[in-house]
């Protein structure tokens, strides 16, 4: 029995929908959102995402050849974020130069963690985060500004195909690994499931 994305997140259709689905995301398509809440999320999501494409050129690096097209795109598309990310922080004269927060750190921590298991549980990983940013600033539905622009960055037809892509290339690999391999990928997936919902809660428990 070969577990594909599309299992994992109806099996586990409860976990997932805690990731994307949260108070935070709602007040921000409220408009309701402290803006001391949205400048946490913006410093420590730019920590992530920094530590996100450490943990994507390390995908890349055990990838096969065939999925360097994809996950280059990927790559070539952080570049643009990292700019945007830091674009933002100074509209609000937000220092970047700080401290992750405890569940930012786990979850940078984590990302590492998952480089050292085999390639099909990091091409699961990989997609899992990455979906979980394309719902979760979708599902509220449209966003008024400045939150607009953060719900069209991973809402946007172009990041859900990217996504798409992310999930073949998952589902690909899925189906050649044995169930012990499989069973690490679930795991990933409720990992990530996890992190991403304290990630959302750390960001309104302004510190
Ligand atoms: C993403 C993110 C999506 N920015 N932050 C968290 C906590 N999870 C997922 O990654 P990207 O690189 O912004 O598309």
């Amino acid at each position: 029995m070969t577990i594909t994305c599309s299992q994992l997140l109806e099996k586990h259709s409860q976990a997932w929908k805690q990731a994307t689905v949260h108070p935070f995301l709602t007040q921000c398509q409220l408009g309701t959102i402290q803006p001391q809440q949205f400048s946490t999320w913006l410093v420590q999501d730019y920590l992530f995402v920094v530590e996100f494409t450490r943990f994507v050129a390390r995908v890349l690096a055990n990838s096969p050849r065939h999925h360097f097209d994809i996950l280059l795109s990927g790559l070539g598309a952080l570049k643009d974020e990292l700019t945007w990310f830091q674009a933002k922080a100074q509209e609000r004269q937000l220092n970047l130069e700080t401290e992750p927060q405890e569940t930012c750190k786990q979850y940078c921590e984590y990302m590492k963690l998952v480089t050292t298991m085999p390639y099909a549980v990091q091409a699961n990983t990989l997609w899992a985060i990455e979906l979980a940013y394309n719902q979760g600033w979708q599902l509220p539905g449209k966003m008024p500004p400045p939150y607009a622009e953060f719900a069209d960055r991973w809402g946007n037809q172009g990041f859900t195909e990217y996504v798409k892509l992310l999930e073949q290339i998952a589902d690909e690999v899925l189906l050649t690994v044995d169930e012990t391999v499989q069973g690490q990928a679930e795991s990933a997936f409720l990992e990530i499931a996890t992190r991403e919902k304290d990630f959302w809660s750390m960001a309104m428990t302004v510190e």
